[in-house]
């Protein structure tokens, strides 16, 4: 279904998780929306903004009491949605708060679209389209660091400021070239080498923001750690060790994974995907060359990876083929089945770390453990100075600064009329326009709250 366009209509939704819990939430917006809680709680006919009461929710048909109920009145423009809206808070049954929702659908209300609340707040300027998706990561957020970064984001500001900063300089300097132009007579033309230093002045921090939270994306994407080696060498045991529990299936076959098994834990509050992959050789088997190409692919797309050797057959020549082009900044090496009888002394690589290690008796995993704390913690960005773009942001902010740059070469070039730079200048604006959803292209908008979840 489509989203529709009108904030006219009164939306209700559930805000809390579906399930049951101690309190479920339903949330009403819209200029009916004091009405239609005052159709159901008879009690609250006198309501003042911000003031919490108590009441009971009667079902105006029957006359049957639904549950006693506390109401959170708030007043345009002094809530979420900087619309009239009022919170019922009930008891958390999943039938209970559907019930409370349905009566409220049946009196006035129409059920909200996913994202649809924080929709109409950036519509009424109570946030911008970047802060909503700060909502949306903490929404989503599987670790604490992006719970941090998050809210870090919508407390300060920071990222709507700056850029809001940049669309302003960003005009005047369009509108310095454009006044030269129109009034040849009244305004003289800007010196080119002014407008290339306050461009400069532009895109450089930008271009900080794009490459940091490019480093970041692994706070919300997650760290992948690709765990690699021959057959046999207890890769999948490792995965397992690791896990707390028989996830993999572990034989003495050599060639028993044949997929790629991944598997989420958090460490230092960062998502951690662990992935068991099949081991690397040559092989006639069709499914195991597949799985073969699969870790190959893995260990190009991971973050991190660990790679096993089998400590009783220790390194070989297939070993070094697949060891030598990775980049031992981000790999470790483990030395497996420490606690055989036929277990070889390991061999000490040049600037790669090695552990010796045991799945079986789980020597040697703490000193894991710590590797990959340090490993994530040296990627842990400063919260207090990070920024961490969405997608979407991402992707936008590329194509502004291609804009930015794109004026830059117009104003180099000595030939060129100086009112070309303005067409690069204004396609940036507009860029960063729908970035804040300041023009508020409805299918931007629609894309981007339909990742919300309803009653958000
Ligand atoms: N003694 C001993 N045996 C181990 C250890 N780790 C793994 N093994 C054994 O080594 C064999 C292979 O283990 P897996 O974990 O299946 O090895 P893999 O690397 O996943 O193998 P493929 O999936 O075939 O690539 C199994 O018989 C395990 O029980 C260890 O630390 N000590
Ligand atoms: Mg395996």
């Amino acid at each position: 279904m489509s989203m529709i366009a009108t904030q006219q209509d009164t939306i209700a939704a559930i805000a809390t998780p579906l399930g049951t819990g101690g309190v479920g939430i339903i949330r009403i917006s819209g200029s009916a929306s004091w009405k239609v809680a005052q159709t159901l709680i008879p009690s609250a006919q006198k309501l003042e903004p911000g003031e919490v009461k108590l009441g009971w929710l009667i079902d105006p048909q029957d006359k049957q009491a639904v549950d006693q109920v506390l109401i959170l009145p708030f007043k345009a423009p002094h809530s979420y949605t900087g619309q009239d809206c009022i919170e019922i808070h009930c008891h958390g049954g999943l039938r209970l708060v559907q019930t409370v929702l349905q009566l409220c659908l049946d009196y006035g209300a129409r059920s909200a679209e996913p994202g649809e609340f924080s929709k109409r707040a950036v519509l009424n300027h109570k946030m911008d389209a970047t802060q909503a998706e700060s909502v949306l990561d903490l929404i989503h957020a599987e670790g604490e660091q992006l719970i941090k970064l998050a809210a870090h984001n919508l407390h300060h500001q920071h990222w709507s400021r700056r850029i809001t900063e940049a669309m302003e300089h960003i005009a005047e300097i369009q509108a310095e070239i454009t006044a030269s132009v129109d009034f040849p007579d009244e305004v003289e033309e800007p010196e080119r080498t002014v407008l290339l230093l306050a461009l400069d002045a532009l895109i450089k921090p930008l271009e900080n923001d794009y490459e940091q939270s490019d480093r970041c994306r692994y706070i919300r994407d997650g760290f992948e750690l690709a765990l690699v080696g021959l057959p046999n060498a207890g890769k999948s045991s490792l995965f397992n060790r690791l896990l707390s529990q028989d996830r993999a299936i572990v034989t003495d076959i050599a060639g028993t994974t044949r997929d790629i098994l991944r598997e989420k834990i958090s460490i230092k509050g960062i998502p951690l995907i662990l992935v068991d992959t099949a081991g690397i050789r040559d092989t006639e088997d069709i499914i195991e060359k597949l799985g073969v190409a699969r870790s190959q692919e893995s260990l190009q797309r991971s973050t991190g990876w660990i790679y096993l050797v089998d400590g009783t057959k220790g390194l070989s020549v297939e070993d070094w083929e697949i060891l030598k082009p990775l980049n031992p900044n981000k790999g470790l090496l483990i030395w497996n089945k420490a606690d055989h009888e036929d277990y070889l002394t390991p061999e000490v690589l040049k600037d790669l770390p090695c552990i010796p290690l045991s799945c079986e008796t789980g020597e040697g995993v703490s000193e894991l453990n710590n590797w990959l704390e340090a490993q994530i913690t040296s990627y842990l960005p400063d919260t207090q100075l990070s920024i961490l773009l969405s997608a979407r942001q991402m992707s936008t902010l590329k194509d502004v600064l291609a804009n930015l740059k794109e004026a830059q070469a117009v104003l180099r070039d000595p030939y060129l009329p100086i009112d070309i730079a303005t067409v690069p200048l204004t396609d940036g604006l507009l860029q960063i326009q729908a970035l804040l959803g300041l023009d508020t292209t409805e299918t931007m908008l629609d894309s981007l709250f339909s990742q919300f979840c309803v009653g958000k």
